[in-house]
Formats: C-alpha cells, sequence, structure tokens
C-alpha cells in the first residue's frame, strides 16, 4: 500500500472527515446509480504524472511513489500501483492515458513499443483485480520536439509517418485494455504565423491521419467512440479544432460526422470564450455529444490551468445538458485536472477528487430537481409556442415563402416577443440550488394561505 494515510473514501453526507458529501455511488438517480450517471475517471497525466512544475519553477510533488527513478519500468508499475490505489479508494471506475504518461519514451520506436507492451500487460492484470476500466486511450504527439509544428499538420512528411505510427500503438493498447474510446486532443494541430503554414493542406492532412486512425482501429475490432477534443489556443496560437462548431464544419467538410464525437473540456470552452454548456449544447444539437473532460479554469487567466471543478452551477449546467442528450453512453467524466502547484502532497490530490466528483454528484442532484420542477423546460419550450400553430407552423413545414410572409406581415403589425424573463429563471435556478426545494412562485400566482 502506498498510501496508509487514506483510508477508503464512504459518503457520508455533510460530514467533515475525509469522505463524500454528495457523491453516493450506488445511490439511484432517475432509475439508474449515480456512478452511472457520471462516469468517473482519473487522468494519468495529471494524477500520476504531472509534478506541478511551471515556467518559473519545478515540480513540487513527488510522483516517484518510492521507486527508482533510474529504473524505468519499476517507476510506471509503481505510478500504476499508485493509480489503482487510489481509484479503489475513491470509487473512480475508470482511468483515461496517452502512450506517454504510462512509461517514459524509449530511444526507438520498436523499444517505446516493447515498453508499452509490458506496462500494459502489468496494468490489464490490474484492472482483473479491480474492475477499473479504461474510458479512452490517446497519443502523446506534442510533447516531444519532433512534433514542434504539429503531427498531423506537420510540415514533415516523416513527422507525419512517425505520428501514424505512434498512433497505431495507441489504438492497439486502447484496445488491449478496453477503452470504450479514443480521442484525438490537437496538441500542436495549428500554427503561428500565415506567412509559413498552407492552413487548407494541414487540415486535410489532419482528415488524412484521423481517417486512417478510424480505418485501422475498426480493423482491429474497435467498437468504442472517437472524439475530437476542441481548443482554441495552447500549444498553438491558433488551433484548428477552435470550438465545437468549428470542429463539426471540419468533420462535415471531410466526410467524418458519423465516426467521430466531441470530448468537450470545461476549461477549452471557456478559452475559446464560450460557456461550458455552450459547448455541451452545441454537441448534442449536431449530434456528436461524446465525453466530458471536467475540470474548470480561471477565468482571470488566459490559460489552461485545469483546476478540478468545484463550481457547481457550472457543473448543474453540464449534468442537465448530459442529462437531456440521454446520459453517457462510451463517454464519461474525465478529471483533466490537477492540484495547484502548492496542494502536493497526496492528501491534496484525494481532496481534488472529493470535490471535483462532490460538485458532479451535487450537479447531478441540482438538475434531476431542475427537471422535475420542469419551469425552465417549460418556460424554454413555450417561447416558441407561435411556431406550433398558423403562420409559425407553414415557416417551420416549408409552406410559406417570402412572398407569403410579406402578404401575411402587410395584414398586421407584430407584436413584440414576451417577455424573456431571465431574471426570473436564473431566480428559479437560484431557489433550486440553495434552497434544495424550489419555493418561488410567480409574483401574480395566488398566494398560499397563511398558517394560523
Ligand atoms: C490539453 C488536454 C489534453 C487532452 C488529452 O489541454 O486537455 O490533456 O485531454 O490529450
Ligand atoms: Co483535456
Amino acid at each position: 500500500m502506498l498510501f496508509p494515510e487514506i483510508p477508503v473514501i464512504p459518503y457520508r453526507g455533510l460530514d467533515d472527515s475525509l469522505s463524500f458529501r454528495w457523491y453516493n455511488p450506488d445511490e439511484d438517480i432517475m432509475g439508474k446509480p449515480m456512478r452511472e450517471h457520471c462516469k468517473f475517471a482519473l487522468a494519468w497525466w495529471h494524477t500520476l504524472c504531472g509534478e506541478g512544475s511551471d515556467m518559473f519553477g519545478g515540480g513540487t510533488a513527488d510522483k516517484s511513489f518510492g521507486a527508482d527513478r533510474q529504473d524505468v519500468m519499476a517507476h510506471a508499475k509503481a505510478k500504476a500501483d499508485a493509480g489503482f490505489e487510489l481509484m479503489e479508494k475513491l470509487s473512480v471506475d475508470y482511468f483515461c492515458f496517452h502512450d506517454a504518461d504510462l512509461i517514459e519514451e524509449a530511444p526507438t520506436l520498436a523499444e517505446s513499443n516493447k515498453r508499452l507492451d509490458e506496462i500494459t500487460d502489468y496494468i490489464k492484470g490490474k484492472m482483473a483485480k479491480s474492475g477499473v476500466k479504461c474510458l479512452w486511450g490517446t497519443c502523446n504527439a506534442f510533447t516531444h520536439k519532433r512534433f514542434m509544428a504539429g503531427a498531423g499538420t506537420s510540415p514533415s512528411a516523416d513527422i507525419f509517418a512517425y505520428a501514424a505510427a505512434k498512433i497505431k500503438k495507441a489504438v492497439e493498447l486502447t484496445v488491449k485494455l478496453g477503452g470504450s474510446g479514443y480521442v484525438f486532443w490537437g496538441g500542436r494541430e495549428g500554427y503561428e504565423t500565415l506567412l509559413n503554414t498552407d492552413m487548407k493542406f494541414e487540415q486535410e492532412n489532419l482528415a488524412r491521419l484521423i481517417k486512417m486512425t478510424v480505418k485501422y482501429a475498426r480493423s482491429i475490432g474497435f467498437k468504442g467512440d472517437f472524439y475530437i477534443e476542441p481548443k482554441p489556443k495552447e500549444p498553438s496560437k491558433h488551433q484548428y479544432d477552435v470550438d465545437v462548431a468549428t470542429t463539426c464544419n471540419f468533420l462535415r467538410a471531410y466526410g467524418l460526422m458519423d465516426e467521430v464525437k466531441m470530448n468537450v473540456e470545461a476549461n477549452h470552452a471557456t478559452l475559446a470564450g464560450h460557456t461550458f454548456q455552450h459547448e455541451l449544447r452545441a454537441a448534442a444539437d449536431n449530434g456528436v455529444f461524446g465525453s466530458i473532460d471536467a475540470n474548470q479554469g480561471d477565468l482571470l487567466l488566459g490559460w489552461d490551468t485545469d483546476q478540478f471543478p468545484s463550481d457547481v452551477y457550472s457543473a448543474t449546467m453540464c449534468m442537465l445538458e448530459v442529462l437531456r442528450a440521454g446520459g453517457f453512453t462510451n463517454g464519461g467524466l474525465n478529471f483533466d485536472a490537477k492540484t495547484r502547484r502548492m496542494s502536493h502532497t497526496a492528501e491534496d490530490i484525494v481532496h481534488g477528487f472529493i470535490t471535483g466528483m462532490d460538485t458532479y454528484a451535487l450537479g447531478l442532484r441540482k438538475a434531476v430537481q431542475i427537471i422535475e420542477d420542469g419551469r425552465i423546460d417549460s418556460f424554454a419550450g413555450e417561447r416558441y409556442a407561435s411556431y406550433k400553430s398558423g403562420i409559425g407552423a407553414d415557416i417551420v413545414s416549408g409552406k410559406a415563402g417570402l412572398a407569403e410572409l410579406e402578404a401575411y406581415s402587410l395584414q398586421r403589425e407584430p407584436r413584440i416577443p414576451e417577455s424573456g424573463r431571465q431574471e426570473m429563471l436564473e431566480g428559479i435556478v437560484n431557489c433550486v440550488l440553495f434552497e434544495g426545494k424550489p419555493r418561488m412562485r410567480r409574483w401574480n400566482d395566488v398566494p398560499p394561505p397563511v398558517e394560523p
């Protein structure tokens, strides 16, 4: 045991101990246990590799996990031991990984692949014992200097080929570990200046690489989902997969819409100038809602801070969108999140997960209450009632064109739209969030009888 001081984390309701306050994995919510609504995942890179270094200083957390760092395999196994101990103690049922997270890259591709085979044998054994599953795998095609100008969008065909070889292995490992998803995050798939960039050709190549991956993965029996994870910038100044809408345009242009869904990350949404909820809605509306990287950014900072989520409002809106989209199938909530540099102990990691999981568990509970309360959904529905009959129905069915609409409008001055009542709706959400039981009535409802 690597963390004897950390107990199995129980659900205890509002309690000060190291416990969940809202996440009760087996509690039934709308006919499904909470753990199936949430499908929480640990991100191998942040939890087991990242040591808190930044541009101004080295790591503050030690992720040796008692192993000799010179012994690459022993260290990789210690990371796996730490990961499984944490997941089991925290009731985290899934993990996500990049190839490079599992074990340090070797000097040659062949040697790296051999290392990956050995460490995934070890991880597979731990999965069988624990019941922990793989949510998704991916390939790190952005850290090494060979990828400085991108992987699929590199101006060098040799680098494209090398990235393809690495992706092939990452897909094989994902299949080996039974992953239900494979993610493409465009690490450096973007550009710094158009003075040296053929934007169209780079995007065509990116599509070629994704098509090759889909074809190969299906040929070796991968049945899960592919996801692109949009992000507007960082590390590139301009990343091609800016946001969900831009990425859908890319997928449509290259005939990939039926093959690839979205992995929406909260912090990437806000970097793109959207709310997290907007990106989730855009994915669902386009039929590509897939999975979520659950974290949060800092609106005062312009970069990807990858914090453990604590914003219940945002998590509630997220879980509303997840419930409306019918819940997760192959996707889940991956904590692409790290503790702050000053939170450098194992206990801090546990607090990060507890707060993150409780935030989403509370968000789920509140989203259910908002749906059951019904006022938000019925208000939004009624707002479009004029399209249900008369001229509105003719617009929707295509019966009316410009000439018919002109004839209609020449007969009458339109009424201005009904009030959008944003402030009232925000008040209803606050009542559900902070009072538990919604108490608001419309101002003109009959007041309740005063108790004697
Ligand atoms: C980077 C990021 C990645 C992806 C996986 O911003 O989010 O960790 O989630 O490559
Ligand atoms: Co991410």
